[in-house]
């Protein structure tokens, strides 16, 4: 099994680099960021997910990539543009011109985040999106599922929370994802058996989580961390505004708004 990972050089490509090393034929790793030296097992593909040619290549002989990269908060439009919607478009294309047989594309909660937190979430849930980066993950999902759909890729969407290494606010008791958790939903999502499309919600095991993540057990993954250990420290710390406390998508969704929040159903 060979792996390309995008977004190498960040949070959660640096912790998958250290967790996955070893495990697999092959762990490319691309970012357009400074990637240090390869490793054992390591090979480097410098790229910007703008420049399709870099991205061909970085694709060359691949059976699954992990698409990290891409700008991970709200921005403005022209950043958007290029790295999350072009970006995620040239990786789509340029893995199902490679013969690549899965993606894992990294979504993020941020697609669901207008929806009340008093409403349980799944993969059924449908789009609401709180920023542009998100609308880049709604798209980025659909792109997906066009993929899988058309020409029969392997396609999982995950909603990743708030990844950390220890939860930060109270909102985190539902939403964090530890970096151990992290790196085993990413490993059961590229060793699992055929599955067509997925969308799942990269959480850990907390008792709070407002997601139901029932494809989970599709592709075997069993969270070990809960946020709740932390439940005391965290408990009044509460971080943004009002929009932040009603909505899924906590402080993204304070972000330019004019609206009012009794306006938002
Ligand atoms: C995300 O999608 C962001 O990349 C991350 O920085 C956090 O804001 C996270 O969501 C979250 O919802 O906590």
């Amino acid at each position: 099994m060979k792996v390309l990972i995008t977004g190498a050089a960040g949070a959660i490509g640096s912790t998958l680099r250290t967790g996955l090393a070893g495990r697999y034929a092959l762990l490319r790793l691309s970012d357009r960021g400074e990637l240090g030296a390869a490793g054992t097992g390591e090979e480097l593909a410098p790229a910007d997910l703008g420049d399709y040619e870099a991205v061909l290549a970085a694709m060359r002989g691949i059976d699954c990539v992990v698409h990290l990269g891409g700008i991970p908060h709200e921005a403005p439009w022209p950043e958007i543009l290029e790295s999350n919607i072009i970006g995620a478009y040239h990786m789509f294309e340029a893995a199902r011109a490679s013969g690549v047989r899965r993606v894992i594309f990294a979504s993020s909660n941020h697609a669901v985040g207008f929806h009340r937190v008093e409403r349980m979430l799944d993969a059924c849930s449908v789009p609401r999106p709180d920023s542009r980066y998100a609308v880049s993950k709604v798209y980025g999902e659909a792109l997906g599922r066009l993929y899988a759909d058309k020409h029969g890729m392997s396609v999982a969407c995950l909603r990743i929370g708030s990844f950390r290494p220890l939860p930060g606010d109270r909102r985190q008791l539902a939403t964090w994802i530890s970096p151990r958790d992290m790196t085993e939903l990413v490993r059961c999502c590229i060793d699992a058996p055929e599955f067509r499309y997925l969308v799942l919600y990269g959480v850990s095991a907390n008792r709070r989580s407002r997601w139901l993540n029932r494809d989970a057990a599709r592709v075997g993954y069993q969270p070990r961390d809960d946020a709740e250990l932390w439940a005391t420290q965290l408990e009044g710390r509460d971080s943004g505004g009002e929009a932040a406390r009603a909505f899924h998508g906590g402080g993204f969704c304070d972000l330019e708004l004019s609206n009012k929040i009794n306006d938002i159903d």
